[in-house]
């Protein structure tokens, strides 16, 4: 299998995040890529194809944001990470602030999710390495290919970042891969949680399907996306598939939920598979209450492959850092 990984994505290191009320060690952390890239390699460096694709998925007033926000967090007189605090979500109107406090509730969704001084470079190298891992499958030249991408993508919009995401990797490759020619694409998120950077993305997209099984949002974040009245709109009704399942979820309810969207996935009939993979369904990851075992990834991944469709596995969550080697091994291992 072809697998991705740059180095420049290890730089991002943000210190806290805000989680229950209080600044917590970040999670998502270089270790989780270092660590994979000792257990998973050979591993090829990322292709640069620019900033054009980035901007076929999102604003370019975003992009200008995420590149500049640092550098405007410190010139403020600022220190450490750039984090909001305020949000325009109350009778927002689109108005252009240039207090940089401002930008970052406009351009976030949540306070776990801070910009470094790195951040851009890192989110930019994930973005590319997803593209590069793209390549060999639009060419036909691999029927699997693996993006080692950190930070992760799935919570990140058109316009927003949260959820430790920047850039959305999936969304870009997957776009990328409609930009090539691919007529339908595929994205199957089985990351613990709802993908709704993705959703919102391709929400009234019909060419991109959107599958995806995750924490119930009724209890779980990020609460507000991912109920399965969710289906998209416009002439992407019918295209978003959303399968939350309960706290505690084992593997055999797991793959059932799986099968589903497989059977969905299948009847679309996509030129192309995108998997946003996380290990955070793991049963002893630190923030998520799924109960799947380590043998249980290569099990998931052989339906996933049975499709039998060209398949792009993007890396998104998974926060046990010392059973992430094995569990994406076991993944790997099933294609
Ligand atoms: N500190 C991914 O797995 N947790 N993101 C909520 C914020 C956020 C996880 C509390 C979890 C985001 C890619
Ligand atoms: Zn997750």
């Amino acid at each position: 299998m072809f697998k991705v990984f740059d180095e420049r994505q290890l730089a991002h290191a943000p210190a806290l995040e805000m989680h229950n009320g209080g600044w917590t060690a970040h999670n998502e952390t270089p270790s989780r890529a270092e660590l994979l890239r000792e257990r998973l390699g050979p591993l090829a460096p990322a292709r640069d194809f620019g900033r054009g694709p980035l901007a076929r998925v999102h604003t370019a007033e975003y992009l200008d944001f995420l590149e500049q926000a640092h550098a405007r967090w410190l010139a403020a007189g600022r220190e450490g990470d750039a984090v909001g605090y305020t949000w325009p979500v109350v009778r927002r109107r689109p108005l252009a602030l240039d207090r940089i406090d401002a930008q970052l509730g406009r351009f976030s969704y949540d306070a776990g999710t801070p910009i470094t001084a790195q951040t851009w470079e890192a989110a930019y190298w994930a973005a590319q390495t997803a593209l590069t891992a793209l390549q060999p499958l639009l060419d036909g030249s691999e029927r699997a290919a693996f993006a080692l991408c950190r930070p992760p993508g799935h919570h990140a919009g058109a316009d927003y970042l949260g959820g430790y995401c920047y850039l959305n990797n999936a969304a870009i490759a997957a776009r990328a891969a409609r930009d090539g020619g691919i007529a339908r694409v595929a994205v199957l998120d089985v990351d613990y949680h709802h993908g709704n950077g993705t959703q919102d993305i391709f929400w009234e997209d019909g060419s991109v399907f959107f599958a995806s099984i995750h924490g119930d949002p009724r209890t779980e974040y990020p609460f507000y996306w991912g109920h399965a009245d969710e289906r998209g709109e416009g002439p992407g009704q019918g295209a978003t598939l959303n399968l939350p399942l309960p706290r505690g979820t084992t593997a055999a309810p797991y793959l059932a939920a799986l099968d589903q969207a497989l059977a969905a996935i299948d009847a679309f009939d996509p030129g192309l598979l995108v998997v946003s993979f996380g290990a955070d369904t793991w049963e002893q990851d630190p923030i998520s209450h799924f109960k799947l075992a380590t043998e249980d990834y290569p099990v998931l991944a052989r339906r996933i492959a049975a499709l039998g469709r060209p398949t792009l596995i993007v890396m998104e969550g998974g926060y046990a850092v010392g059973a992430l080697g094995d569990n994406v091994a076991g993944f790997l291992a099933g294609f």
